[in-house]
């Protein structure tokens, strides 16, 4: 976790989000599109992200172990953990853990945490990750792959509508891994979010938008659609987080994944589907982009902005 704690960090006094209008596309990002701000929704929001409970003076210890028993009811992981340098030998403890936590986890699952002692007593666990060797092998080699991929395109890592999407692999909000051509051989609407946003005609309003939509490509009997959403906030966004963002709103997860994984990987999507989230010193700006992808991978679809209906995707999802 240490290592891609730099510009993701969460520590987020406030969160500005900046909505791009409606009218066109944004170009690839670094092309300076950032000043197309003019935008026809509120030019820009600031508000706090929910106060955190206590003060985050808290020492936080990379742990890494695996899981060997679930207490549901008293919210609660067991976990053997390997050494913890200068703080602890390898042992059995119980760990308090969030619901989402809780939901994904599994006896026998290897993770990676922060532990988190407070005062009374209690261990946490926080930012909870599979450690499965393949799994995080899988996972790192695309977002290498990706990375090699959007520096060889370079100017040119922005990907039209008729371009196939880039390869990659991504944990869903189970903790699965999601591998690159797993959505092959059916459609895919793609959005991107963060599960801390505090605008509501941000993200908590796009995502809405992806249910209305899922229910109405229900309604209309459309196969082979997938609803896929990737976080902008991978470090606090993991697949327990996600899974609770999910669980909240009551989210038919049959078909719509909320996805995250290593923060290259997250970041070069977004240059390649020409999203962009940037920390501005404690605000994290971004845009809104909904995508239709066929079933051979080639975007046949795409908005920018928040001004779209539910409908008209519909429509492009029953095209051949
Ligand atoms: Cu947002």
């Amino acid at each position: 976790m240490k290592s891609n704690a730099r510009v993701w960090q969460p520590a987020l006094g406030a969160v500005l989000v900046l909505a791009l209008g409606g009218c066109g596309r944004p170009a690839a990002p670094k092309s300076g599109t950032q000043a197309a701000a003019t935008s026809v929704e509120p030019a820009a929001v600031a508000s706090k992200p929910a106060a955190p409970a206590k003060k985050e003076v808290a020492e936080r210890y990379p742990l890494t172990g695996e899981i060997t028993g679930i207490d549901a009811a008293r919210k609660v992981l067991i976990v053997y953990h390997d050494e913890i340098k200068d703080y602890m030998p390898a042992m059995t403890m119980e760990f308090i853990v969030s619901p989402g936590d809780l939901a994904v986890a599994k006896v026998g699952q290897r993770i990676r945490a922060d532990l988190i002692p407070s005062e009374t007593g209690d261990f946490r666990l926080e930012k909870i990750w599979p450690d499965e060797k393949l799994a995080t092998a899988a996972v790192a080699d695309a977002a290498r792959g990706l990375r090699e991929d959007t520096k060889t395109r370079g100017k040119n890592a922005y990907r039209e509508v008729g371009e196939t999407v880039p390869s990659f692999t991504l944990f869903d909000q189970e903790g699965r891994v999601i591998p690159g051509g797993h959505f092959r051989g059916k459609k895919v609407m793609m959005n991107f979010i963060f599960s801390r946003c505090p605008v509501a005609t941000m993200c908590p309003a796009a995502t809405a938008k992806m249910m209305a939509t899922q229910k109405l490509a229900k309604d209309a009997a459309v196969p082979n659609i997938e609803f896929v959403s990737i976080t902008l906030d991978p470090v606090f966004d993991t697949p327990g987080v996600l899974k609770e963002y999910a669980s909240v709103r009551g989210i038919d997860t049959t078909n719509f994944s909320f996805l995250t994984g290593p923060d290259s990987a997250i970041r070069d999507l977004l240059t390649q589907f020409g999203v962009i989230a940037e920390l501005e010193g404690d605000f994290l700006k971004h845009t809104l982009t909904t995508l239709l992808i066929d079933e051979r991978g080639k975007i046949m679809h795409r908005t920018d902005g928040s001004v779209w209906e539910p409908k008209d995707f519909v429509a492009k999802m029953k095209q051949p």
